[in-house]
């Protein structure tokens, strides 16, 4: 109860500070308590499994450490790890647009969407992006930023792995801007640097392709189309910067506020910006902005029709997003049991 009444506060925190810069707060449901989830999960098997499977000792012992007799005292207090991820959501007004959530939720994403159904590697497993080369990837440009503000977090909590961690801030990110609640486990360790199988750069997306790419590369994670689209909307919150990825701007007016606006703004009038940076499009006030890929996700008939139903049905997306995000997550991390499907609408996760 006391953390819903927070979250309320937060959230009205983050409405005036938009309003004092200048963006709309057109978003739908901001009012959804970010309630804590998988309690239950937490419990599961007592902190002897978690010790394990939270990589406690990866930190002092070195990744493959697994203690043959955990310690049955220790309880990991993983709501204590999200309530420090809430603090330091908002604590530095002079960042974008006063919240770190955005390049939190693609720092998740990011680390999460090397991941190849075809030979299992990839994935959040590992928090590879701590080592080179996957930090220089080109993609990656900006999320040193993210990695280093949970920095101190994993400092006080030693026992989380990395990638438990940098899953669990883009899930408390998304919740906090007014977003779905999002399934969530433990269960990731941390692999050091001689135990990285190298990725090939080019697992990412690239933004200035089309969607036969993107498809390529989603499907290689074992996404399907409506999937895809889900996660895509997650380009309500952020911006582009030029130092990163070279393109600029935010996709809706409400950048740090989770909503289906990119859906709603997608099916607007966007042309072509007239600029000597790489090809964006941008809306009639010039403000906002569309990669192509984003583009793509209206030309292409197939992504369409699911853009036109989260435009429609903001319930609908945050049960399809939540479900898909948590799927993404997931991908390739070898957790001892399998407690939910966490997409309906697609083939059972892996064994
Ligand atoms: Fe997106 N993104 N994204 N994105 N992303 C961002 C920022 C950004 C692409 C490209 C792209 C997903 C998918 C894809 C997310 C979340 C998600 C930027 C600007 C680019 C170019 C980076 C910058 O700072 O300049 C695609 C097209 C290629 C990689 C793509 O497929 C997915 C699946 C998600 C999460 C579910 C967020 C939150 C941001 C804002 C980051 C910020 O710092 O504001």
């Amino acid at each position: 109860m006391l953390r819903a009444l927070a979250s309320r506060g937060r959230q009205l925190k983050q409405l005036r500070s938009l309003a004092v810069r200048g963006y709309a707060t057109e978003a739908g449901k901001t009012g959804k308590s970010s309630l804590p989830l998988i309690l239950g999960l937490a419990g599961l098997g007592g902190g002897g499994y978690y010790a394990k499977q939270s990589g406690l000792l990866d930190g002092l012992l070195g990744s493959s450490a697994i203690p043959a007799t955990p310690s049955k005292d220790f309880k990991p207090d993983y709501q204590a790890v999200r309530a420090a991820i809430e603090d330091v959501l908002e604590s530095n007004d002079e960042y974008d647009d006063g919240s770190y959530g955005p390049v939190l939720v693609r720092l998740a994403w990011h680390t999460s969407g090397t991941y190849d159904k075809n030979d299992n590697t990839g994935g959040s497993n590992g928090a590879t992006m701590r080592f080179g080369p996957e930090s220089g990837w080109g993609a990656n440009a900006g999320l040193g930023d993210a990695r280093d503000i949970l920095e101190p977090i994993k400092k006080k909590f030693p026992w989380i792995s990395y990638s438990d961690l940098w899953t669990l801030a883009g899930v408390v990110a998304i919740e906090a801007m007014g977003g779905p609640q999002i399934k969530w486990r433990p269960g990731r360790s941390d692999k050091e640097e001689n135990g990285c199988v190298p990725l090939p750069d080019g697992r990412l997306p690239d933004a200035s392709r089309d969607n036969k790419h993107v498809r390529d590369v989603f499907y290689r994670m074992g996404f399907n189309d409506q999937e895809i689209v889900a996660l895509m909307g997650a380009h309500a919150i952020g911006r582009c910067h030029a130092d990163r990825s070279g393109f600029v701007g935010p996709w809706t007016f409400s950048p740090t506020t989770f909503s289906n606006g990119y859906f709603t703004e997608l099916k607007g009038k966007w042309h072509k910006k007239k600029w000597n940076g790489p090809i964006q499009y941008e809306d009639k006030t010039g403000e906002l902005m569309m990669l192509p890929t984003d583009m793509w996700m209206v030309w292409d008939k197939k992504f369409r029709q699911y853009v036109d139903l989260y435009a429609k049905d903001q319930d609908k997306f945050f049960e399809d997003f939540a479900a898909a995000f948590s799927k993404l997550l997931e991908l390739g991390v070898p957790f001892e049991k399998r407690d939910f499907n966490t997409s309906p609408s697609s083939p059972k996760p892996m064994a």
